[in-house]
């Protein structure tokens, strides 16, 4: 007998009705899967066709623009745009909020079409982050700016892996794996392990030095009690966290020898990379803290390309690194 699965959109589907919504979820969702898949293959035969390399010019953040960052870039705006429900979109890709579907239009997207650009020159996994937020649809537009905890949807594909994981606001984060005709099957729901035993650990461990003293110190007391991986793909490294618990962190920059490579304000992407992962920790049980100990999901964003420390992953370890940054 061959095992047969449910599909996402089955399950997407069936959600929708038990929670007595609309279908307009769905369409979004199928053209974010569309894309995924659609950028999945321009990245598997990438070598192939010399998409791997840079596209010759700077982002938003002044760092290279890789080729298949435009791929993915073109080709998640297309979908956004023809599905007819996404009102704007803010992308690590563009400086400007991106007017999609203006008026008829009922969420906002925020999203990285391919981040871990370390990984893109390899073939290796990269990640398509993305998080969702409902306009208001009684009154008058409130605004594109949300905090994390006003999400009602985030998730990442994580390519060119074949697997998509998403959390749904109060109702868990959940993973899914491609099948044979290119649909997204068999929803696991995602827990983080409370059994300490394969806990992780995730940071560049190069840049310790760089930390404030005080996450380099619990740094020197904890590490030896876990074990230690680190890919340079957020959405790879927490692929990993949410499977095996632990934690991942990219901690500001207040110590490095040479004073302009600081990052006090941490590098990660507020609204595009630190509150999507960390509302599908909160969905499987976890947390996620900035520097400071704020909860990620509580910033609110002065800007659409904010950035932020962030640490995330098991409760136990977010609420003791998080006494640290406090303290
Ligand atoms: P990258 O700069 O390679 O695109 O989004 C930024 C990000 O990747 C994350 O995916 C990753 O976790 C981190 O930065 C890697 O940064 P380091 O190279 O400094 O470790």
């Amino acid at each position: 007998m061959i095992r047969l699965e449910q599909t996402f959109m089955n399950f997407l589907l069936d959600h929708q009705e038990r929670h007595n919504r609309t279908y307009n979820f769905l369409i979004l969702m199928d053209a974010l899967t569309s894309a995924a898949k659609h950028i999945e293959h321009y990245y598997l035969t990438g070598a192939l066709k010399g998409n791997l390399g840079l596209a010759g010019n700077l982002n938003v953040q002044g760092e290279d623009v890789m080729r298949m960052d435009q791929i993915a870039q073109e080709i998640t705006v297309h979908y956004l745009r023809t599905s007819g429900r996404v009102i704007h979109a803010i992308s690590e890709e563009s400086d400007k909020v991106i007017p999609i579907n203006t008026e008829s239009g009922r969420y906002f997207v925020y999203f990285d079409p391919l981040d871990g650009s370390s990984n893109v020159p390899h073939g290796l996994p990269v990640g398509f982050l993305f998080g969702v937020a409902k306009r208001n649809l009684e009154g008058p537009e409130d605004g594109h700016l949300r905090a994390g905890r006003d999400y009602m949807a985030a998730g990442m594909f994580v390519i060119p892996t074949g697997t998509f994981t998403l959390g749904l606001k109060d109702a868990g984060t959940w993973r899914f794996h491609i099948d044979e005709t290119m649909d997204f099957v068999r929803p696991t729901r995602m827990i983080l392990p409370e059994d300490a035993k394969k806990w992780e650990l995730s940071f560049n461990a190069a840049s310790r030095y760089t930390y404030a003293e005080k996450v380099q110190n619990w740094i020197e007391q904890n590490e030896q009690k876990y074990v230690f991986r680190y890919l340079g793909s957020l959405a790879a490294d927490f692929h990993r966290i949410l499977s095996n618990g632990g934690m991942f962190m990219y901690p500001a920059i207040v110590n490095h020898p040479d004073p302009k490579k600081n990052r006090p304000q941490g590098k990660l992407r507020l609204m595009y990379e630190a509150a999507v992962v960390a509302f599908m920790c909160r969905e499987a049980g976890g947390a996620a803290v900035d520097e400071t100990g704020t909860p990620i999901l509580d910033i609110q964003p002065r800007k659409p390309h904010q950035r932020t420390a962030l640490y995330v992953g098991s409760k136990l370890l977010i609420e003791d690194i998080g006494r640290v940054l406090s303290g």
